[in-house]
């Protein structure tokens, strides 16, 4: 059978210290089967030899081979045009797109050495899957390197219509290299739609009814493969850890009160400062909850180099101090907060613990704390998941309570509404939601992919 090579920007290599929080190295973690080559960046940056080969190691099978970045790298393709232009522009957030020339051409020099780098490692009929949008040229870099190999692309978070698109300099470019890849999959119809808008727009090309269409002698295949956890594996943490000391003392600490809980990496597409004034909402207009109901967010810090993600941290610090100062009585503080990671099982624990998830992302490719949330409750006892319309996970997800995470009312009379709802309709909600969140699994989003991607 033919070797799979992943590639994407950050590699995952299990013995690392302090696993950073993400959906894509939980997603990928998962999947990997042994015989799998994994290629990216180590993580490192500094000094890179003119020529440097990449690091190899082994681990369960796995090879993982990975190269530096200098800094100026970094800082150009890494926190400018990868996280400073396209991050926002993808998560319609128009208004944070800063865009540099320089950083654009940075950025496609990475994946032009990406390329050169990985080329020597590839076997003839290796199949390769590029993923996620520091890697957008790569397919376009390894073609005219000579790769003849079959190269598919995955995007991880969502994708926007033309007239956004329309924003970025040389768009006809951008969505013209993104047609060298055999397969381009999505999580979800609208982000495929946005798409193929995009290619009919700018190239002037038409997909046929399946989203196939040939641009260059190349025919393309877009596919929509929602990513999935592994339930299972989640499900026996979270029930592991309630028996555990950190749950015990968590429980202590609440005096019976409800717990709310978020956890999403500290990012502006989170809808986390929303998130906290409806929960503020909540407490004004429904003051019975007073109380009897607390909020943890964690909020683990990424990107901290990237200038929008500083301005975030500030306006959240205010922000929690603000309504804790507000609502805070001398016993009882509404919202929790913390910008440290926390262990993957612990959080399992609290989530199995806590009567309402608060997922509400103001744009979400997937959104994978929305599936961890479902897979970590008791049958017995479900808590709700109030989830925001605009995660890909709505598409699925459709027993959450879905909210529009602008709306601090909606959001807040959903929270009600959740704190209120009887045993018998929240497990129902939960039942259903289970059966979806168990049918996805990460063997089956890599199923679905590779078997678009394999040679006919
Ligand atoms: C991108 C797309 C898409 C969070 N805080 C902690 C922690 N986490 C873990 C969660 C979850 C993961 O990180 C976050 O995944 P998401 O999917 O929710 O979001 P992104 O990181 O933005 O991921 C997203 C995903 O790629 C996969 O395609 O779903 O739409 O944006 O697993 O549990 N883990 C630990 N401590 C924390 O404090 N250990």
């Amino acid at each position: 059978m033919a070797r799979l090579v992943i590639v994407s920007n950050r590699v995952q290599i299990p013995h690392e210290k302090n696993p950073r929080a993400g959906g894509l190295a939980v997603a990928l973690g998962s999947g990997l089967v042994p015989g799998t080559m994994w290629f990216g960046w180590s993580g490192k940056r500094g000094h890179v030899e003119e020529g440097a080969k990449p690091a190899l190691h082994e681990a369960q099978g796995v090879t993982y081979a990975t190269i530096d970045l200098t800094e100026r790298e970094y800082d150009d393709f890494y926190v400018g045009f990868s996280n400073g232009a396209l991050w926002p522009l993808l998560h319609f957030r128009m208004g944070l797109f800063e865009f540099k020339r320089e950083e654009e051409e940075g950025y496609a020099a990475v994946n032009n050495r990406f390329a050169e780098s990985l080329l020597p490692l590839l076997k003839d009929d290796d199949l390769v899957w590029v993923h996620d949008y520091h890697l957008f040229p790569l397919g376009a870099a390894l073609r005219a390197h000579g790769a003849g190999h079959r190269i598919g692309f995955f995007l991880h978070i969502p994708f926007v219509p033309p007239a956004m698109l329309a924003i970025m300099p040389r768009a006809r470019e951008f969505i013209a290299g993104i047609c060298a890849y055999d397969v381009v999959g999505f999580h979800t119809e609208d982000h495929k739609k946005a798409f193929l808008e995009c290619v009919h727009v700018f190239l002037g090309v038409s997909a046929d009814k399946d989203g196939n269409f040939v641009f260059e002698g190349r025919r393309v295949q877009v596919v929509v493969d929602p990513i999935g956890i592994d339930a299972e594996e989640f499900a026996a943490a979270a029930a592991r850890s309630v028996r555990g000391t950190k749950v015990k003392r968590m429980r202590e600490s609440l005096f019976e009160r409800k717990l709310v809980i978020g956890a999403d990496r500290l990012d502006y597409s989170k809808g986390l400062p929303q998130r906290f004034r409806a929960f503020a909402r909540l407490l004004d207009r429904f003051p019975a909850h007073r109380r009897h109901v607390l909020m943890m967010q964690v909020a683990a810090t990424s990107r901290e180099d990237v200038d929008q993600y500083k301005q975030l941290r500030r306006d959240l610090d205010r922000l929690v101090g603000d309504i804790n100062g507000r609502f805070s009585e001398f016993d009882w503080t509404p919202i929790r907060y913390m910008t440290r990671a926390m262990n993957r099982t612990t959080l399992a624990g609290f989530y199995r613990m806590a009567q309402i998830g608060l997922v509400t992302p103001l744009r979400d490719g997937m959104n994978l704390v929305a599936k961890e949330f479902v897979a970590a409750q008791s049958s017995a006892d479900p808590g709700v998941l109030i989830l925001s319309q605009f995660a890909g996970a709505a598409h699925e997800l459709g027993e959450a309570l879905l909210v529009n995470p602008f709306d601090a009312d909606g959001v807040a009379e959903a929270i009600d509404q959740a704190l209120n709802m009887e045993l018998g309709e929240r497990k129902e909600r939960w039942h259903a939601l289970r059966d979806k969140v168990w049918a996805g699994t990460p063997e089956r989003f890599t199923e679905t992919f590779l078997a678009a991607l394999r040679p006919a």
